[in-house]
C-alpha cells in the first residue's frame, strides 16, 4: 500500500517537488542614469539577489528574485540609491506550486490521452522528450535519426535528431538548432519541440527548408538541470556538477573556449554565471562544442534558444566591436523579427549581444561563430511569460507557433544566402 502510495506520488509529481519559494518576492528595479546603472550593477554581483535579467545597456527595468530574508536589506538598498522599483510578485511560492500542480495535470492528460509523448499544452520531462524523437525515428525513419551525442553529467542521454527531406543526398548544409542551454528557460525546449514537429509531422508543409539543408536540432543541451528544475527548484539555470561543498553548476553558456572568461562571467562557483573550472568543464558544453566543429563547413545557421526577452542577438557576445559579415547576421535576424512582428505584434530587439544586451564571454553563438565557422549564429530570446520563465501552460502553444514563424523566416533567408 505504501509502495503504491509511492508510486501514485511519483506519477504526480508531488514527492519530487522540493522547491519553496514562499514568500520569495520578484521587483523591476530601473536605472535611469549610469550612476544607477553602475549601482544596479555592483547589486547584481550579490549571489543573495538573483537577477533574472543583468542590467542591460538599455534602460529597461531588471527583474530580480529576493529570499525572504534579504528583501529587507534589499529595499533599503534600493532606497538609498534613490532607485525606481516595483514588486512583480509578492510570493512566488503561491504562483509556482499552482503552475507545477497544471503542468502535472496537463502532462498526465497528455500522456494518457494521446499517441505522442509530448504536446504543447504542457512542460515535458527529458524523458517524455527523448521518448518522443524515438517515436519520430520509428515513424519516419527515411527523413528522421535519431541519435545520442553523449551523456549529461548525471548519466543522461543527450540526444539529436536530425531531419531531411529523405531524398538521400548526403553532405547538404546544416542548420543546427538547441535549446535548453539554461535549465529554467522552459519555453525555449518547447520551441525546439515546435520546430521539430513542423519540420517532421507537418513535412508537406515545410518541405522547402528541407531542400538544400539538413536539420540537426538538440532540444535539450543540459537534461539535468532542466530535470533539477521540474523535481527541485524552478529557477535553476546551470549544470548540476558538484564545484565545492556548497556549490554546483556551471553556466554552460560561459564554458565555451572563446575569450573563456573576459566578461560577463564569474569565477565564484555558486555564482549563476560561475564560467567552470575551465573551459569546456562540463560534458554538456563539450558535446555541442564536438556536434558544431563535426560541421565545418556544412553549418551555415547556428540558432540557440533561451529566454526571455525578445531578443535575436548575434556575435560578438565577448566585445562591443562587429564582425565583418555582420550584416548578413542582422538581415537573418531582422527577417525573423519582421515576420513575428507582421504575424502578431510581437516586438523583438535585433542588434549584436554585447551591444543590445551585455557582454558576456564563452556562449555557444560566439563559439559556433567565432571557431566552428557558422557564418550566422543567433541566440533567440523568446517571450516572458508569468514572472519571466515561467509562461502558463495555455500560453505554451501561441508562443511556439509564434517564435516557429521567426525561425522559418531566418531559415529562408539564410537559405538565400547560402
Ligand atoms: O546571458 C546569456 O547567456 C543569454 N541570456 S539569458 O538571459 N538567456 O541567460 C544571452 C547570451 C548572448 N550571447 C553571448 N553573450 N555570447
Ligand atoms: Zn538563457
Amino acid at each position: 500500500m505504501l509502495k503504491l502510495f509511492a508510486v501514485v506520488l511519483l506519477l504526480s509529481g508531488v514527492a519530487l517537488a522540493t522547491d519553496n519559494y514562499d514568500g520569495y518576492k520578484i521587483y523591476d528595479v530601473k536605472a535611469s542614469n549610469a550612476f544607477e546603472k553602475q549601482i544596479l550593477l555592483r547589486l547584481s554581483a550579490n549571489e543573495d539577489y538573483d537577477f533574472f535579467d543583468l542590467p542591460r545597456s538599455l534602460e529597461a527595468p531588471s527583474r530580480v528574485m529576493v529570499k525572504p530574508a534579504d528583501q529587507e536589506g534589499f529595499e533599503h538598498l534600493l532606497e538609498k540609491y534613490s532607485l525606481d522599483f516595483s514588486v512583480v510578485s509578492e510570493d512566488l511560492g503561491v504562483s509556482l506550486r499552482q503552475e507545477r500542480e497544471e503542468n502535472q495535470n496537463q502532462r498526465l492528460m497528455n500522456l494518457r490521452s494521446a499517441g505522442r509523448s509530448i504536446s504543447f499544452t504542457a512542460f515535458h520531462r527529458h524523458a517524455e522528450i527523448n521518448a518522443y524523437l524515438d517515436e519520430l525515428a520509428a515513424a519516419y525513419p527515411s527523413r528522421v535519426t535519431v541519435e545520442v551525442a553523449g551523456k549529461s553529467y548525471e548519466n543522461r542521454d543527450i540526444k539529436t535528431i536530425t531531419i531531411t527531406n529523405g531524398d538521400g543526398k548526403t553532405g547538404k548544409n546544416v542548420i543546427f538548432l538547441d535549446a535548453g542551454i539554461h535549465a529554467r528557460e522552459w519555453i525555449a525546449h518547447a520551441g525546439a519541440l515546435y520546430v521539430i514537429h513542423q519540420l517532421v509531422e507537418n513535412f508537406a508543409a515545410n518541405s522547402d527548408l528541407l531542400k538544400n539543408f539538413d536539420w540537426i536540432i538538440l532540444p535539450v543541451v543540459n537534461p539535468d538541470g532542466y530535470e533539477y528544475t521540474h523535481t527541485s527548484t524552478r529557477m535553476w539555470r546551470k549544470t548540476r556538477k558538484p564545484i565545492s561543498s556548497a556549490c554546483y553548476g556551471t553556466d554552460a553558456n560561459r564554458n565555451f573556449d572563446f575569450h573563456w572568461g573576459e566578461v560577463g562571467a564569474s569565477s565564484y562557483s555558486c555564482s549563476d554565471t560561475f564560467k567552470g573550472e575551465t573551459a569546456f568543464s562540463e560534458p554538456e558544453t563539450q558535446i555541442l562544442r564536438d556536434l558544431l566543429l563535426g560541421l565545418s563547413g556544412r553549418g551555415k545557421f547556428y540558432l540557440t534558444l533561451h529566454s526571455y526577452g525578445n531578443y535575436l542577438l548575434y556575435p560578438w557576445g565577448w566585445t562591443s566591436a562587429l564582425p565583418s559579415n555582420w550584416r548578413d547576421n542582422d538581415e537573418v535576424a531582422q527577417a525573423g523579427a519582421e515576420a513575428i512582428r507582421s504575424a502578431t505584434g510581437t516586438k523583438y530587439t535585433v542588434g549584436s549581444s554585447t551591444n543590445v544586451l551585455y557582454a558576456a564571454a564563452g556562449g555557444s553563438d560566439d563559439y559556433a561563430f567565432g571557431v566552428a565557422n557558422f557564418p550566422v549564429s543567433i541566440t533567440m530570446e523568446l517571450p516572458a511569460g508569468g514572472t519571466g520563465f515561467n509562461p502558463s501552460t495555455s500560453q505554451i502553444q501561441s508562443f511556439v507557433a509564434e517564435t516557429w514563424l521567426g525561425i522559418q523566416a531566418m531559415a529562408k533567408k539564410v537559405a538565400e544566402k547560402f
